[in-house]
C-alpha cells in the first residue's frame, strides 16, 4: 500500500521532484523509510531519478499490472475497477471464486503476474510463466438463468478476439469451444466456472489466459507446436498493460452487448469469428472420437456435428481437431 502510494504522489508530479520530506509527512512515515520504498521500487524496475536536495522523481515505470499502473489507463466503467493484485498464486480463477463466494461484487477482476497451479479446461494445465503473459479473472452476476452461462463464454471468446485484431491487426479465429488462434496456433485460453442454483446464476468466473511475450523455445516441449505468443507473430514486445486495457474495454462492450441484445447478437459475432460451419472435424469428447462435419453451435454452446450416415449430434464438452478442407 505505501509503495502504491508513493508511486500516486510521484505520478501526480511528472515533471517535477518531490521531496523525501513531503512524502514522508503525506504518509506519516520517516525520510529514512520512504528511501527505502524508492530503494525496493526501484527493484521492480521503477527508474526514480533522486536528488539529495530536492527528492525524487519518476522516470519511467516497469511494465507491471499493479493496481497502480493499470487503474488509470482502464476507461472501463465497471470491470476492473476493483483490481485484487498477485505477483504469484495458484490459479486467479480460483481466488476470483472463492472472492465472489465471499460476496466479491460484479466487474471485480483478479490478475497475477504468474500462476502456480494455472487451469486449463478438463483438470489441464495452463503454462503461466511470470511477467510474461495475462492471466487474469473477472467476477460477473448477470441476472439469467444457468442455461444461458455459455452465452457467457462464447462472449468473451468473442471478445478476446477483437482485442487481439484491435492490437496486432492480425485476425484470430475460435476454435470451439474457446481456444483462440493465429495461423493455427493457441494464443489464448478462456475458463469459465459457473455458480448457480436451478433457475439463478449467482456468478461466473470469467477466466483469461493471453500469449503476450513468452519466447516460443520457452513453452513446455508438449506444448510448443501447438501455441503462439502475440510476439511470436508480430516480432516485438507488446506492452501488457494496453492490452490488458483494450481487452477489458472489449469484453464490457461485449458483457453490454449481450446484456442488452441477448443470445442472437452473441451467436452472430461468435459463428463469424469461428467459422467452424461446414468444417471437417474430429471430436473428442469423453472418451470417444466422433467425425463429422460441423454444422453450427448452438445457444447451449454446444457444437452440432453432422456424421457420416447424417445423423446430428449435440457435443457439449470436449475438443476439436480440424481436418483438411
Ligand atoms: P484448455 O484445456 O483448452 O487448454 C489447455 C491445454 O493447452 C494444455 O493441455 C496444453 O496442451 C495447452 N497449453 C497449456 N498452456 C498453454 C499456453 N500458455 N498457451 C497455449 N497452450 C497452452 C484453456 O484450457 C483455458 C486456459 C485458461 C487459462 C486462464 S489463465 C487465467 C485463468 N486462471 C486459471 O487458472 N485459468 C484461466
Amino acid at each position: 500500500m505505501m509503495d502504491e502510494k508513493i508511486l500516486q504522489l510521484l505520478r501526480a508530479h511528472p515533471l517535477a521532484f518531490v521531496s523525501g520530506e513531503e512524502i514522508g509527512q503525506r504518509l506519516k512515515v520517516t525520510r529514512t523509510t520512504v528511501w527505502k520504498r524508492i530503494e525496493h521500487l526501484r527493484t521492480l524496475g521503477y527508474e526514480i531519478e533522486a536528488s539529495t536536495r530536492s527528492g525524487y522523481r519518476l522516470i519511467r515505470s516497469p511494465d507491471l499490472l499493479t493496481p497502480s499502473e493499470v487503474k488509470p489507463l482502464l476507461g472501463t466503467k465497471q470491470l476492473g475497477r476493483v483490481i485484487h493484485y498477485f505477483q504469484t498464486i495458484d490459479s486467479t480463477n480460483s481466488k476470483a471464486y472463492q472472492l465472489a463466494l465471499e460476496g466479491a461484487k460484479e466487474g471485480e477482476l483478479v490478475i497475477a503476474e504468474s500462476q502456480e497451479k494455472g487451469r486449463g479446461r478438463l483438470g489441464r494445465h495452463w503454462f503461466s510463466p511470470p511477467f510474461l503473459n495475462l492471466y487474469l479473472s473477472v467476477i460477473l452476476r448477470p441476472n439469467i438463468p444457468p442455461q444461458q452461462a455459455s452465452l457467457i463464454t462464447l462472449m468473451a471468446a468473442v471478445a478476446t478476439v477483437d482485442a487481439i485484431r484491435k492490437f496486432t491487426g492480425f485476425l484470430p479465429l475460435i476454435k470451439w469451444p474457446n481456444d483462440i488462434l493465429l495461423r493455427d496456433r493457441k494464443v489464448a485460453g478462456l475458463l469459465n466456472e459457473i455458480h448457480s442454483e436451478m433457475d439463478r446464476v449467482h456468478f461466473i468466473i470469467l477466466g483469461i489466459g493471453v500469449n503476450l511475450n513468452v519466447d516460443g523455445k520457452m513453452f513446455p516441449k508438449e506444448v510448443r507446436t501447438l501455441a503462439t505468443s502475440l510476439k511470436k507473430e508480430m516480432g516485438q514486445t507488446i506492452s501488457r498493460k494496453a492490452f490488458l486495457q483494450l481487452l477489458l474495454q472489449e469484453l464490457e462492450g461485449w458483457y453490454a452487448i449481450f446484456l442488452k441484445e441477448g443470445a442472437a447478437a452473441i451467436l452472430k459475432a461468435w459463428r463469424d469469428r469461428a467459422q467452424i460451419k461446414g468444417r471437417r472435424v474430429k471430436v473428442h469428447s469423453f472418451g470417444k472420437t466422433l467425425v463429422g462435419v460441423a454444422v453450427d453451435v448452438d445457444s447451449d454452446g454446444a457444437l452440432i456435428l453432422e456424421t457420416a450416415d447424417g445423423e446430428r449430434k449435440k457435443i457439449v464438452a470436449g475438443d476439436v481437431e480440424y481436418s483438411r478442407r
